[in-house]
């Protein structure tokens, strides 16, 4: 009886425990693509004075924490990826006085900021790269040099070490003619790939990130994770040739080979654990909120597994979970989707945070990939799954991709092809200027001319029109946050999710003690009737419309009969 009356007091104690999630775990983080989000000095080029005057905006819908892309000292080879300066703000988009007043006003607001970090190469411009040619001393092995092979055709030339390939096309080695060597270059050849084998890089990153922790930033969502090792060299000196995939003819593409010598390496593994205790460390010292770590991996999920940690260490808070951006799209149906929910909670451990990403600077956007009838279901979906959601910028009021002319082009990924594959590639068309109104240049900027163009939309998608609309993928999205941050269920209650047929996704939460929350998803074009309690017997007899899709004919606080509900085509609807 005793021993009963001990477990039943445990039970009833477990959940008070639990439910002290710390702040990044029901999060909402939203990506901002600098040189697009808003332009205040009249150059067409997106800033940080820009920023700072539209956080406000953030707060109001409810973001919690922004990461930027980078926004360091770069030719902008490849827009801000090419870091020449770790501690220096690229001029177009201001100075360190400009930086600083933006973390001063996000604190002011209690949004956090969080850094990009691009820790596996640099710039060729890093006086490190340019040290390392000249061997200076120290910086001889920042970077990954060596010597090639005789070319037996030709005695005045040398071949690459092995078949290695960028990921903007073409060989993965550059011949350096000042220091007579080949070095590695897995991006552009302006992107020299750092060499962490030597333990002089991995300090010189640490003290990156001290720098940015040092002046108050949240954390650091950390670029190109996979590759941050290649295998190790034999004892010759030789890395061995990757293996073709078969998954296509064209020998430049990247795809041309399977990456298992350059990607996702034991070491890099161990990267993620470091750089986690760096951050942990940092906090212990310092005292304030968690740190975060937010890693970019399209890694297999075995892999990106890891990255969360194992039994001793601790990885990445948030690996991105880029499932829905990589697994489903337009032809989609509900069984993908329950499929792509089941891919991450089935292998992810239960101490974990799960994560969910529907957009970003390198996929196309939401609207554009599964339709635009699917814009509020895309958020919605987002924000009830448990977890942090992230957003990227302009995915709130379902901006589309823009169609950019082979002239216009400037993303490298596709100037490097030519105009009859460039599109494949390219990832111009997510990249646009935001749109705030319906002035010039959709309020993004002043000026004459911007570094891309706008979409010819922006008169009818804008912040502006859609905060006045009685009804709005804004409305819808922000409604969501609201939804997030007072529902006990969303923020701790449990996951059940089904097809209930080939068109209608489902997703409950339930937590005893709180109202059930359910979303139904109609992800096609045809209506259809659904029986959700022939699913899930939890589900109350009648719910309310929380939030409905701009698509929906029901209204908030409309109350349903849940034995039997109507879809539209791509209708979709949070019930409470
Ligand atoms: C031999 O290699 C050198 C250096 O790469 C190159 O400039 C030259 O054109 C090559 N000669 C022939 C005949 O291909
Ligand atoms: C966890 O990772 C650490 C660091 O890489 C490693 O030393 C340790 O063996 C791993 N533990 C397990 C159980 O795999
Ligand atoms: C859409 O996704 C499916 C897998 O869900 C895939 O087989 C198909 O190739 C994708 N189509 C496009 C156009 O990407
Ligand atoms: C923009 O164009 C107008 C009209 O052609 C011109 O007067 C103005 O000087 C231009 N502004 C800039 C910044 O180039
Ligand atoms: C729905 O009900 C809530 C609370 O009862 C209220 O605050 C809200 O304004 C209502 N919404 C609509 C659209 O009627
Ligand atoms: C709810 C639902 O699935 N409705 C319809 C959605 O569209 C599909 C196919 O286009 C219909 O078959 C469903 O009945």
């Amino acid at each position: 009886m005793e021993m009963k009356l001990s477990v039943l007091v445990l039970a009833l104690w477990v959940p008070t425990i639990f439910s002290q999630s710390d702040w990044w775990q029901t999060g909402q983080f939203y990506q901002i693509y600098p040189r697009s989000f808003k332009d205040s000095n009249g150059d067409g080029i997106g800033d940080l004075n820009g920023i700072r005057e539209k956080l406000s905006y953030l707060k109001d819908i409810g973001i919690t924490a922004v990461w930027l892309s980078p926004i360091y000292k770069s030719p902008m080879k490849d827009f801000g990826y090419d870091i020449a300066d770790y501690k220096d703000i690229q001029p177009e988009y201001g100075t360190m006085a400009d930086f600083d007043a933006l973390l001063k006003r996000a604190n002011e607001l209690g949004i956090k900021l969080i850094m990009d970090l691009v820790p596996d190469y640099t710039s060729d411009l890093l006086d490190w790269f340019q040290k390392s040619v000249n061997r200076v001393k120290g910086y001889e092995d920042f970077y990954i040099w060596h010597d090639g092979y005789p070319d037996p055709k030709n005695s005045s030339n040398r071949l690459p070490p092995n078949n290695w390939l960028s990921v903007f096309r073409g060989s993965a080695w550059k011949w350096n003619t000042k220091r007579q060597q080949f070095y590695l270059h897995q991006f552009l050849a302006e992107q020299p790939e750092l060499n962490y084998r030597n333990p002089l890089v991995l300090e010189a990153m640490k003290d990156v990130l001290t720098f940015w922790l040092d002046k108050g930033v949240a954390g650091f969502r950390v670029d190109s994770v996979p590759y941050i090792y290649e295998v190790r060299p034999d004892s010759k000196g030789r890395y061995p040739d990757e293996p073709k995939s078969g998954s296509t003819d064209d020998p430049d593409n990247f795809d041309y080979l399977k990456h298992i010598f350059t990607q996702d390496q034991p070491e890099t593994i161990e990267f993620v654990y470091l750089i986690r205790a760096f951050l942990d460390e940092y906090k212990r010292k310092h005292g304030g909120d968690t740190r975060v770590f937010l890693a970019e991996t399209y890694s297999p999920i075995k892999i990106i597994m890891q990255y969360y940690g194992n039994e001793t260490h601790n990885g990445a808070h948030i690996p991105f979970n880029f499932n829905f951006v990589k697994r489903a799209n337009a032809t989609s149906k509900a069984p993908d989707y329950a499929a792509i929910i089941s891919l991450w909670m089935d292998n992810m451990p239960k101490q974990y945070t799960a994560n969910w990403v529907i957009g970003n600077h390198d996929n196309r956007r939401v609207g554009s990939r599964y339709g635009p009838g699917m814009i509020d279901a895309m958020n919605m979906l987002l924000m009830l799954l448990p977890g942090a959601s992230v957003t990227y910028n302009g995915e709130e009021i379902g901006m589309l991709d823009v169609d950019i002319s082979w002239k216009d082009t400037v993303d490298p990924a596709a100037c490097n092809s030519n105009p009859q594959i460039y599109q494949q590639f390219t990832r111009d068309p997510e990249r646009t200027p935001f749109q705030w109104d319906d002035s010039k240049n959709a309020g993004f900027s002043t000026g004459n001319k911007t570094w891309l163009p706008i979409h010819p939309n922006y008169r009818e998608v804008n912040v502006k029109v859609q905060q006045a609309a009685a009804r709005s993928h804004l409305k819808v999205f922000k409604d969501l946050i609201q939804l997030r941050q007072t529902s006990k269920t969303l923020q701790r209650g449990e996951l059940k999710y089904k097809a209930l047929n080939d068109n209608v996704l489902a997703v409950q939460r339930s937590l005893s003690g709180s109202n059930t929350i359910l979303l139904l998803m109609n992800v096609s074009d045809k209506s259809q009737t659904v029986y959700v309690q022939q699913w899930s017997a939890t589900i109350p007899a009648s719910m309310k419309v929380r939030i409905a899709s701009v698509q929906s004919k029901r209204n908030a606080n409309e109350t349903l009969k849940v034995s039997s509900i109507t879809l539209d085509p791509y209708e979709s609807l949070v019930l409470e």
